[in-house]
């Protein structure tokens, strides 16, 4: 745990008490302050209570009487649609409103002359990759010998990891909930994977959700920025940072575009990996038989990853030999069976379309398990990938409605996984990929995607007869 510095004595308010609310409130109890909790249920009170902490209801601004500042937790909506009514209240009685990653920032290190090598932080966000990036590049940090700790949005509280050892790295994936809010944001390697419409009702629309991105850059001003240029917010966003276009401090990161100049650039081409600094090759990887990296959308991780180790130093080949035992994360591109010369894939990850494109793209010929709560914007750009998919098998509570969407899509109406699983590996034929990759939410039927995924996977177990 890293103990919070710099509420010692004074008393601080926590909403939300999942991970990262429970993990802020010890986190700052262990740093001398005295902490108040809530939790619009509840069970997450009353296991805040059997933790010793007090329980106050936060809905009034005279509840902030005594407060130095509020806590909350990133899926608690803190400006839109409307905010919590405790972070309304925050704002009306004046107090500060932060979250675990402003706490962590505000507390990393401590005493910084201690250190012969102070400690780093990685920091990673986009709209997609964040968390096979993140794990990637923890991946190859640990498999060169290098102390690595990976936490955030991937689902491990960012003030539950150790105190970092000299020479330790610590990297976070961070969402746009966490960086719009964060006071503090201090990563020393900022990197951008890319950006798609997500989460516009949390940001009002993509403005929004592309200036909370922003923050990460902005605000902290990293030593080095690893920026994906494939859309037009990134290449934006690598010109603000760079002073001129020799100014190696931004790494540019393509997936398909040949790249050159006089800066510092990675980016892959039919498969290959290039790495070009003031107008050399300086690296080449091939990524075609990497296992655990299918695809182009995770040819694009492994650019970003591959720039984050390199700006530490790490040599290409050591990069290589660790992306090569590199298996990938659950609930991405994830292949669960293969049965009958028919694959299973769970990529429970794609909530939204453009991550669902990514991975309808990555294979040929696909009976492909959708649906769910729907997102703002449609689903007309999954359109470039539809001829991959040989029939749809729809779920979710209004699944009649997503398959209204897929217009020239062969579409079976299943409603739950059991069913559209039991009908997608009765129909595959050998050679084709029974793939979970919903482009919606998992919410009106799971409690998170994780759920979302292991429920495909016990389904494709029964359904192949595995149990
Ligand atoms: N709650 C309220 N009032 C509300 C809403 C929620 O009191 O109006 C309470 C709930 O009762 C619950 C707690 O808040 O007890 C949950 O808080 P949370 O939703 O912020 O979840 P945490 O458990 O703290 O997990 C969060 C991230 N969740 C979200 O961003 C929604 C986790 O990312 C992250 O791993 C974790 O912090 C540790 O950093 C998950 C996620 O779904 C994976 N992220 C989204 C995504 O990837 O698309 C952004």
């Amino acid at each position: 745990m890293i103990p919070v510095l710099g509420y010692e004595g004074a008393v601080v308010a926590v909403l939300g008490l999942g991970r990262s609310g429970l993990s802020a409130a010890r986190a700052l109890r262990e740093g001398g302050a005295r902490v108040v909790v809530w939790d619009d249920t509840d069970a997450a009170r009353a296991r805040a209570e059997d933790d010793g902490f007090e329980v106050r209801r936060l809905d009034r601004a005279e509840a902030f009487d005594d407060v130095a500042c509020l806590i909350t937790s990133p899926g608690i909506p803190h400006l839109y649609p409307q905010p919590n009514a405790a972070i309304a209240a925050a704002l009306r009685a004046g107090v500060p409103v932060d979250n675990d990653i402003g706490l962590f920032f505000q507390s990393l290190g401590g005493d910084w002359d201690m250190f012969d090598q102070p400690p780093k932080v990685i920091a990673v966000t986009g709209s997609n990759g964040k968390s096979t990036t993140s794990a990637l590049i923890h991946h190859i940090l640990t498999t060169a010998g290098r102390e690595s700790q990976l936490a955030g949005n991937i689902g491990r509280g960012v003030l539950d990891i150790d105190p970092p050892e000299d020479g330790g790295v610590v990297v976070l994936e961070l969402s746009s909930y966490q960086t719009d809010l964060a006071r503090s944001l201090t990563p020393d390697v900022a990197v951008f994977t890319n950006f798609s419409a997500d989460h516009l009702d949390r940001h009002a629309g993509l403005g929004g959700y592309f200036a909370a991105k922003r923050r990460l850059f902005a605000e902290g001003g990293p030593d080095r920025a690893v920026i994906g240029v494939d859309e037009v917010e990134g290449l934006y966003l690598a010109g603000q940072l760079s002073e001129g276009r020799a100014d190696d401090r931004v790494i540019r990161v393509s997936s398909g575009q040949k790249l050159g100049g006089p800066g510092w650039y990675v980016f892959v081409r039919k498969g290959f990996l290039s790495e070009w600094r003031k107008g050399r090759q300086v690296a080449s990887l091939d990524l075609r038989d990497i296992a655990g990296l299918p695809g182009a959308h995770n040819h694009q991780n492994a650019c970003a990853a591959y720039a984050a180790c390199r700006s530490l130093t790490l040599a290409p080949r050591e990069i290589e030999a660790a992306m090569r035992s590199f298996t990938g994360l659950p609930h991405r591109s994830q292949r669960v069976a293969e049965v009958n010369g028919v694959t299973f894939v769970n990529d429970s990850k794609a909530t939204n379309v453009d991550s669902a494109l990514k991975a309808l793209l990555a294979f040929p010929k696909i009976r492909w398990v959708c649906g769910g709560l729907m997102k703002d914007g449609g689903l007309g750009a999954l359109q470039p990938a539809l001829d991959h998919v040989a029939k749809a098998y729809v779920i979710g509570r209004e699944p009649e409605s997503f398959a209204l969407q897929l217009p020239g899509v062969a579409a079976e109406i299943c409603g739950d996984m059991a069913t559209a699983v039991a009908r997608a590996a009765a129909d595959a034929q050998p050679g084709e990929v029974v793939l979970l990759a919903p482009a919606a939410a998992s919410f009106d039927q799971y409690d998170n995607f994780e759920q979302r995924g292991d429920d495909f996977i016990a389904c494709v177990m029964s359904a192949t007869g595995q149990e």
